[in-house]
């Protein structure tokens, strides 16, 4: 019994150490996986034959796949992979859908506070990242969960950072990149942080919602004191049988 219990609490130590662990090991090459992001992605992909992509109709063209954002220490990572063509945007009916800025929601107030607006050109994604004062919504009413869709006016008319990223493809999906420090982010106040995108007409959209991962060394200490606590049961044990 004793044994028993020891592992199960053992397992669960490693696990969370292994979250931490494949989270560390995002690279921002365009090519999306699950495991590189593991514990840091929303998704909500788009399954069945009526084209529902939520809140509106569109299939794969429309479809935002997953969504992800990981802190690590002042570096935040975001990822995008959506079957919408985020290189050219999306023809539909004569009108070309355009893809959406990534918008950022610091202090977890509900208010979007920063856009990322990108440009791809082969296999290079270019962000400029603006403090917004107002934002453009989704083209339909009935889309309004997917709102905002880009940025309408900021603080300042040039970006307050410009940093490149990877933009991918995978089958019929588009992957985007990216990582810029947080320290641009001069509105960030500690806490959580939300990132929501869309495209034009809101067809489909997602939100992720990250929290700050714990410095290394906080992890260390973290673990040194479950060993340690593990090492007092053991000792108890041992004089309990003694
Ligand atoms: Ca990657
Ligand atoms: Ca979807
Ligand atoms: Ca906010």
């Amino acid at each position: 019994m004793r044994t028993i219990k020891k592992a199960t609490a053992l397992a669960t130590f490693a696990l969370a150490i292994g979250v931490c662990g494949s989270a560390g090991a995002v690279t921002i090459d365009g090519s999306f996986s699950t495991a590189e992001w593991a514990g840091y992605y929303s998704t909500e992909d788009w399954v069945g034959s009526n084209g529902y992509v939520g809140p509106g109709y569109g299939g794969q063209s429309f479809d935002v796949e997953y969504l992800a954002l990981y802190m690590d220490g002042n570096d935040l990572y975001f990822a995008l992979k959506t079957g919408f063509n985020v290189t050219s945007g999306v023809l539909y009916n004569g009108y070309l859908y355009k893809p959406g800025d990534f918008a950022i929601d610091v202090n977890n107030d509900g208010v979007y506070d920063y856009a990322l607006d990108f440009s791809v050109s082969g296999s290079t994604a270019s962000y400029s990242l603006y403090q917004v004062t107002a934002w453009k919504n989704s083209m339909y009413a009935q889309h309004a969960a997917a709102d905002p869709f880009e940025y309408k006016t900021a603080t300042t008319s040039s970006p307050l950072l410009s940093f490149t990223g990877s933009e991918g493809t995978s089958g019929t999906s588009y992957v985007l990149e990216g990582a810029f420090d947080m320290s641009y982010l001069t509105l960030y106040n500690g806490g959580p942080v939300t990132l929501h995108w869309t495209m034009e007409c809101g067809n489909d959209y997602l939100n992720v919602t990250t929290t700050p991962v714990p410095e290394p060394s906080t992890i260390m200490l973290l673990g040194g004191g479950v060993l340690a606590a593990f090492g007092f049961a053991g000792a108890m044990r041992k004089r309990r049988q003694g």
